[in-house]
């Protein structure tokens, strides 16, 4: 086993190095606006309320306009991701609208990396001639659309490609929470719980970052925790951000999180810490887990994790003693949303540990969100696609995925074999980001028709035969985003400045549009001001107002706790035993299952996470965030001072990253804040699309060295599953 133990030096050497870091997260907006606008004093400011597009988290934003131009924009109070406060991404995103990058008109391919301008009913022509040819010829089976779904994209985009009689819809999760999504919904019947942490007395994040992957009012409320006592705990093979917020960091061998929680479970029964009352009244299957953990000991996971098992079992006992404001996180993406051949197993096994204590719907666990009661178009005279006949490609293989997700990759696998042949990506650059951006590229490049909708030239979009462009979120209003939550609420996004290029269009338009030349115009027969007015209607509170204020909270909707709604499982209850598992083929109790790959003493095993100020790939090309990487050398990649010394490799060296894939060469950053058997690549680089001329060439992209592969559970990508040696040289 690898020495995993770090002095205590080296962790408060570490926790300043984060505290440094951390306030890079907070960069002014002062500088961007003197840049970008030179409007005078006494000039009207108006405030328009909208949402954030720079992450998934879609932070409420108040946006200032000076002389019609965007001149900055600050947090919007009453969001609750938000409440007040934006990250330096949701700033620095907003310099898209100006952007000399931007896609402008729609394009047609005429050969690899040549496009030439097209008119919209021309591009509109041509995609429904070829989408409806393929559908005569090989089925709606055979096309499919891919998004990152946003307010908009998540009510239109489903309902365009089931109008043509195809159910494969799918979003970007399957890189990102699919096993997560799968783990929890067969336990506890919702893909994820929300964390009440302003409240918790005990919190264990794994390989989950706050101050990493920032939402702001996370981290204010995690801030509140460490205030009130709280004792937080952080599992990661690496250091975070969240470091100087934490009580304690275990440096858990990656991978290995599953034994960790196998053995903190046994911990809490061999103790008799677990909420036996709770157990009784809202589970079933609890003796089958509690007969199968009997073996997974403190000891046992110490071989496999390099934690000893005294602090195993000091943790469990202490979280069973705090219970049941004591919580492991629910995570997102960095331990088990995805990446492991055991991630999906982690997630069943992180929803049960909570079950274990007891925690769920209690103030300071682990909450079911409550959700707002929004209206829908009268169906008489809007019509909805009849439900497809196939069911979405992917959903055989991968049985227990999350349905809604899909399995995105699949789109292209069954490319490669032949039986895909439409793709349309909108909002998202599946390209350089679902996985191996070679194997990506050769299936993509076996479609008859790849469309991309898009704001500038991603990689997808360099590989598509039509690009159609999407105006930029400030430029746009979109479908009523629901907020869940233990207080349910709704966001507006809205049009904050005029269209800067006049030939972009809103999806809600391109969408219409498009259905009306391929012959399914009735399904989109209203205008967006028509959905939004249907979706209020149930509130009672007008566009008018939804529209003044951006971000109205529902309070008297607000869920009780103490209270355990009926569970979406097939029992009703916590499943600790799944008949739902063993039925589609699975061990129906969670068991240990290895990593697929495992790195020897020569090797390294590839992990990658976020930083705070950058969103995947589309912020690379944003000048002033690309910025902060240059002064900061935030692309160099992570590796231990032991590991390091034994290659001879020195801080800021030169060195070669050599998988099965790929070989990439990259500076260094040598560091304790790392487990010596990883190596830590930040996840935003290695843009290989020349357009983006601000992002083009700097660090790599990790996709490059992951293979094209897929744990058999949820159909998440294997994204860590790669092994890679590093050696020096010449810079
Ligand atoms: N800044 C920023 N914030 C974001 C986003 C973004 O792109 N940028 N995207 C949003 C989205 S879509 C997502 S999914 C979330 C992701 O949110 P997180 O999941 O919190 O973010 P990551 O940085 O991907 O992963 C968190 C940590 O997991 C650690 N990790 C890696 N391997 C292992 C392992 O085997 N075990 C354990 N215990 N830890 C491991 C990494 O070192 C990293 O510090 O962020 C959201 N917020
Ligand atoms: N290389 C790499 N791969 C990743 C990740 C990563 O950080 N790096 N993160 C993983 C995770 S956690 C997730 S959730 C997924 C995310 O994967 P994606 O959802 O694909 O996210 P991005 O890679 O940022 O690509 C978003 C695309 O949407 C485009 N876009 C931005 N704004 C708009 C808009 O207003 N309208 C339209 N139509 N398009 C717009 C961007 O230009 C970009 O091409 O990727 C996963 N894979
Ligand atoms: S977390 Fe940051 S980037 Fe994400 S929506 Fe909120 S402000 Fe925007
Ligand atoms: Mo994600």
């Amino acid at each position: 086993m690898l020495d995993t133990k770090l002095s205590r030096r080296g962790f408060i050497k570490a926790s300043t190095a984060t505290a440094a870091l951390a306030s890079v997260g907070t960069v002014g907006f002062n500088q961007w606006s003197n840049e970008y606008v030179k409007a005078s004093e006494n000039v009207e400011v108006l405030e328009i309320p909208s949402t954030c597009n720079g992450c998934s988290s879609k932070c409420g934003i108040i946006g200032h306009v000076k002389n019609g131009r965007l001149w900055k924009i600050t947090g919007h109070p009453d969001h609750p991701y938000a409440k007040g406060k934006l990250c330096a991404r949701g700033h620095g995103y907003a310099t898209l609208v100006y952007s000399p990058d931007r896609l402008t008109e729609p394009l047609k391919r005429v050969g690899e990396g040549k496009f030439e301008p097209i008119s919209w009913d021309q591009a509109y022509k041509e995609i429904a001639e070829k989408l409806n040819q393929i559908i005569k010829d090989h089925g709606p089976e055979s096309i499919s659309l891919t998004e990152d779904p946003r307010a908009s994209g998540k009510y239109y985009s489903p309902r365009f490609i089931n109008a043509l009689g195809s159910a494969n819809y799918y979003t970007h999760h399957v890189v990102c929470s699919n096993a997560r999504d799968a783990g929890f919904l067969h336990t506890v019947g919702a893909t994820s719980t929300s964390a009440d942490i302003g409240s918790a007395k005990y919190i264990m994040f794994i390989g989950r970052s706050y101050g990493d992957a920032i939402r702001p009012s996370s981290v204010k409320a995690l801030a509140e925790a460490k205030d009130n006592g709280a004792k937080i705990v952080i599992v990661d093979p690496r250091l975070n951000n969240t470091g100087n917020l934490a009580t304690e960091w275990l440096a858990i061998r990656p991978g290995m999180d599953l034994a960790l929680v196998l053995a903190m479970s046994h911990v809490l029964i061999r103790e008799n810490l677990h909420d036996k009352a709770f157990i009784e009244k809202n589970t079933v299957g609890f003796e089958e887990y509690a007969k199968v953990l009997k073996k997974y000991t403190p000891e046992w996971a110490e071989e496999l994790t390099g934690i000893p098992a005294d602090t195993i079992s000091r943790i469990a006992i202490d979280m069973g003693k705090a219970k049941p404001k004591a919580l492991i996180e629910q995570s997102w993406r960095g331990a088990f949303g995805c990446n492991y051949e055991n991630s999906t197993e982690t997630g069943r096994a992180v929803a049960m540990f909570n079950a274990l204590l007891g925690n769920l719907q209690q103030k300071g666990g682990s909450v079911f969100s409550g959700k707002p009661n929004l209206g829908k178009l009268d169906s008489a005279k809007h019509p909805s696609p009849k439900e497809p006949e196939l069911p979405k490609a992917g959903v055989k293989e991968f049985p227990l995925a999350y349905e809604s997700n899909g399995v995105a990759t699949i789109v292209a696998k069954e490319a490669l074999e032949g039986k895909m042949k439409a793709a349309i990506y909108n909002h998202s650059n599946a390209a350089l980001g679902y996985g191996n951006p070679k194997v990506m590229k050769e299936a993509l490049s076996k479609l008859d028709l790849v469309v991309s909708i898009d704001v500038q030239m991603s990689e997808t979009a360099l590989l598509s035969h039509y690009i159609l462009p999407d105006v930029s979120y400030i430029e746009r209003t979109e479908a009523i985003e629901g907020l869940k939550g233990k207080t349910p609420g709704m966001a507006l996004r809205q049009q904050i400045v005029d269209k800067v290029h006049p030939q972009t269009k809103p999806i809600d338009v391109i969408y219409k549009e498009l259905a009306e030349a391929c012959g399914v115009g009735q399904y989109f027969n209203f205008t967006l001001d028509e959905l939004n007015e249907a979706m209020l209607k149930p509130t009672g509170i007008s566009y008018q107002e939804l529209k003044e204020k951006g971000t109205i909270m529902f309070p008297d909707q607000a869920i009780t706790l103490g209270e355990m709604p009926k569970l979406k499982t097939p029992s009703g209850k916590v499943e600790f035993y799944s008949e739902t598992y063993k039925n589609a083929g699975f061990n129906p109790v969670v068991e240990w299952v290895e990593p697929k790959v495992n790195p020897d003493k020569n090797s390294f095993r590839l992990i990658t996470g976020k930083q705070a100020i950058h969103s995947h790939t589309q912020t690379a090309n944003i000048s002033i965030l690309m910025q902060i990487t240059k002064d900061y050398d935030l692309e160099r990649i992570w590796i231990n001072p032991a590991r390091a010394k034994a290659l001879g490799i020195k801080e800021g060296d030169m060195v070669e990253v050599t998988s099965s894939e790929a070989t990439s060469k990259i500076r260094v950053k040598v560091t304790e804040r790392i487990h010596p058997e990883a190596i830590f690549v930040p996840s935003h680089y290695g843009i290989t699309s020349k357009d983006q001329k601000i992002g083009y060439g700097i660090g790599f992209g990790y996709m490059e060295h992951v293979p094209f592969d897929f744990e058999k559970w949820s159909g998440s990508g294997n994204i860590h599953e790669v092994i890679v040696k590093v050696r020096k040289v010449e810079g």
